[in-house]
Formats: C-alpha cells, sequence, structure tokens
C-alpha cells in the first residue's frame, strides 16, 4: 500500500528533528524557528496523507458498489437465462401432438427438435460465458474487499499514532520544551552566577551611558532584580549625561489630571509627555542614593533649572513620601523643600497635611503636597500668567515665575550619585531640619 512507505517516510522526519534535538548542544533562536517551520510542514503533510487515504477509501467503496451492482444484473440475467433453458427442455421432452394440434403442412415433431438443439447450444455457451464472467467479477470484489480492510488497518494504526504525532498540542509542547532548553542552555552557559537572563539589562540610564551608549533615546533598564524591566527615556547628554527622565511636559498634549493608579503605574508616552511612575521611580531612588534636576521654561523660553544632591522616593506602603531631599544648587529657586517628607497625593487619594480638603483636588494636580504646595509640576497644563482665580493650579514653581504663572516646560531627570561622601549625608540631615513649617498654598 502507498500509506506505509508515508508513513516510514513521516517516522523519519520526526527521528530526524528528535535526534537534532537531543544532539544540539545549544540550540539557537535559528534552531528552534527551523524546527518549528519544519514541524509544521509535517503536520500538513500528514494531513494531506490523511485526506488521500479517505480519498482512496471512497474511491474503493465506489467501485465495490459498481460491482455488486453488475454481478447482481448478471445473476439476474443467468435466471433467465435458465428459465428459458427448462422451458425449452419441457417442450422437447413433452410431445406436441397431445398438448396441441399440429400447425397445417408443417413438418413432424422429430424435425422441431433439431431445430432446438442448436439454439439450446447456444445458450448454454452464453450461459458459460456468464458463470465465467461472473466469477472473475467475484474475484475481483473478494480482491477489492481484501485491499480494503487492508487499507482500514492501516488507517485505523495510523490514526492512533496521529494524536501522538500531529496534534498541535504535541508540537506546542515540542516547542516549548526546545525553549525551555534554549533558556536553561544560555543561563548555564552566560549567566555562571546563577543570574536571571535579564539581570544583564542596566540598572539605570547611568549603566546605559557606562555601556557606552551615548545617545539619548528610550532605552531598557532593570533596576530591581524581583521587579520586571521596564523601558525609560535616558537623556545622554545633559550634564555629562546617565539621566533618567521621570516627568516630561512641554505642550499639554497629556492630561495630567489623573488618580492615583495612573500616578503609580506611570502614564504618557515615553516620545512626548509622561509621567514614568511612582513604582519605577521608587525602584531607580529607593535604594541607590540619586541627584535629582528639575529643568523648567516659560513662555518667553527663559529656562532655569533646580538641582538637588539627593532624591528619594519611599515605597507604596510608606505612601510614595518624599523621603529624601538633599542640597539645592541653581537658578530655579528651592520650590520643593517645602515637600521634602510629604507623602504623594493624587485626586482620588488624599494624603496631603490638609485635613479639611483635598490639596489634588484644589490644584488640579498630584504632588508631594503639604498644605499644599510651592510647586505643582503635574498641576493644569495653562499658559502664562494665570487670572486670580487659577493661582496654585497650574504647572508652577513658586521661585520661577510664582503660584500665578503657568510654565511652559517642565522636566525632572533622576541620576543614581556616582559618589556618597560623609557630607552628604549631614548636609541630607540638616535640610530635614529646616523644613519651613509654615503652611501656604491652601485654597
Ligand atoms: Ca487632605
Amino acid at each position: 500500500m502507498m500509506l506505509l512507505p508515508s508513513l516510514l517516510c513521516v517516522l523519519f522526519i520526526l527521528t530526524a528533528v528528535e535526534s537534532q534535538m537531543a544532539d544540539s548542544g545549544r540550540p539557537t533562536r535559528q534552531n528552534t524557528g527551523d524546527v518549528a517551520y519544519r514541524l509544521s510542514r509535517l503536520e500538513v503533510i500528514l494531513v494531506e496523507k490523511l485526506d488521500n487515504i479517505r480519498n482512496d477509501l471512497r474511491d474503493f467503496s465506489n467501485r465495490i458498489q459498481e460491482l455488486e451492482l453488475k454481478f447482481s444484473d448478471s445473476q439476474a440475467v443467468f435466471e433467465g437465462f435458465r428459465g428459458d433453458l427448462n422451458r425449452i427442455y419441457q417442450q422437447i421432452s413433452t410431445p406436441s401432438t397431445q398438448t396441441q394440434p399440429p400447425p397445417p403442412r408443417e413438418p413432424p415433431s422429430s424435425g422441431t427438435s433439431s431445430q432446438l438443439e442448436p439454439r439450446v447450444e447456444n445458450l448454454a455457451k452464453g450461459v458459460q460465458i456468464l458463470i465465467a464472467a461472473t466469477r472473475a467479477l467475484t474475484s475481483d470484489v473478494f480482491g477489492l474487499k481484501k485491499n480494503v480492510s487492508l487499507l482500514l488497518n492501516d488507517t485505523r494504526s495510523f490514526l492512533v499514532l496521529t494524536p501522538q504525532l500531529v496534534t498541535k498540542q504535541f508540537l506546542n509542547n515540542g516547542l516549548l520544551e526546545l525553549k525551555q532548553r534554549q533558556v536553561q542552555l544560555l543561563s548555564e552557559n552566560t549567566c555562571p552566577k546563577s543570574d536571571t537572563a535579564s539581570s544583564t539589562l542596566p540598572r539605570n540610564c547611568r549603566e546605559v551611558f557606562a555601556a557606552g551608549q551615548r545617545k539619548s533615546g528610550i532605552y531598557r533598564i532593570h533596576p530591581d532584580p524581583s521587579s520586571k524591566p521596564f523601558m525609560v527615556v535616558c537623556d545622554q547628554e545633559t550634564r555629562g549625561g546617565g539621566w533618567t527622565v521621570i516627568h516630561n511636559r512641554y505642550d499639554g498634549s497629556q492630561d495630567f489630571y489623573q488618580n492615583w493608579q495612573e500616578y503609580k503605574h506611570g502614564f504618557g508616552n515615553l516620545g512626548g509627555e509622561f509621567w514614568l511612575g511612582l513604582d519605577y521611580i521608587h525602584q531607580l531612588t529607593g535604594s541607590d542614593v540619586s541627584e535629582l534636576l528639575v529643568e523648567l521654561q516659560d513662555l518667553d523660553m527663559a529656562s532655569k533649572s533646580a538641582y538637588y544632591s539627593a532624591f528619594s522616593v519611599g515605597p507604596e506602603t510608606e505612601g510614595f513620601p518624599l523621603k529624601v531631599l538633599g542640597g539645592y544648587s541653581g537658578d530655579a529657586g528651592d520650590s520643593l523643600l517645602y515637600h521634602a517628607g510629604s507623602r504623594f497625593s493624587a485626586k482620588d487619594m488624599d494624603q496631603d497635611g490638609w485635613p479639611e480638603g483635598s490639596c489634588a483636588q484644589a490644584h488640579g494636580g498630584a504632588w508631594w503636597y503639604r498644605s499644599c504646595d510651592m510647586s505643582n509640576l503635574n498641576g493644569r497644563y495653562l499658559s502664562g500668567q494665570l487670572p486670580e482665580q487659577y493661582i496654585y493650579q497650574g504647572m508652577y514653581w513658586a521661585d520661577f515665575r510664582g503660584a500665578q504663572y503657568s510654565l511652559n516646560r517642565a522636566r525632572m531627570l533622576v541620576r543614581p550619585r556616582e559618589q556618597i561622601n560623609s557630607s552628604l549625608v549631614d548636609e541630607i540631615f540638616n535640610r530635614s531640619n529646616v523644613m519651613p513649617a509654615f503652611v501656604r498654598g491652601r485654597v
């Protein structure tokens, strides 16, 4: 049968694939793709073979039916001949004078018998031919039935093997196993210190810079091994590079009046305006002592900046507080100091120091509000000088253009400090003791 060579061919291909899986000491992505391609081809071939078998079975069945019809027709003809013969023999054996009056001027009955004999012989020959043809048909039907029976046996054994060979599950399991082996081998060969594969990623933009990536843009970093890597914008030009941008606004296209979950996870577009997210900011600044750079610009294109020698945002369990704020330098003014130590608040999460109201709701933003603010860089994107009723609501920095002025651009960047010395620790400690006690910025 044609099926057996096909099955052997399929089994040979599968054996070859398994052999490749077993022998390949270090499979690559190309190997995986190649095997996936070949398994898919195999599946197609097997499905085609199965279709062919079904078609062959259908053809055989039709031919058997045709032969059986012919056989039955032949039997009917044979029966007809036999009836004719019986009648003829009866006529021969019975005297015609006793049953029927002789026709006038007809020859005697012996003459009638001699005329019938050739017809009987012809009929007998016809019957012999029919019997031979019937025997041949019977033999054909028998052979066909035998073939169909063999074909059915092959098909049954094929169908038994099919679920193990060509199901999607089988292919997927094979691919999954290959991928797992690939990851395992990669980790064994490239990470001998049992680190995860992603630990080879830089932890922040300073490490991106150190690895030779001197172009500003979007990079994947992995600051916290217990969390997933994520994408950030690295500024590799400003003040020596290595900065991770955590906040960027310049045209008001992104609505910053968002709720707690958005501020926790981040929102906006890394290619445009965005807030990186408190979770990520905490990962970047929670363990490494980081510095903060705030860049501001007004509508007259005057640019100012505020640099803080230390900056750390605590975890969510503490309310994402502005936990550490180091010494200030710059020309924009120190409008963040008032917020040092405060927890973060959003319009649906009031953790500010104003018991009677919500600073986030009153000032249209989300910030380390106290009661309430001297800066509000997540406030509303309003242009320039504002009417009295909009005071504190814009994207403002009190020491640069005041609380009644909404700035044109604002950017916040963090970077791990290269060196931590005792003077920095003292500086942070001192500033935590001189936080202003006055309350301002309430509505
Ligand atoms: Ca409140």
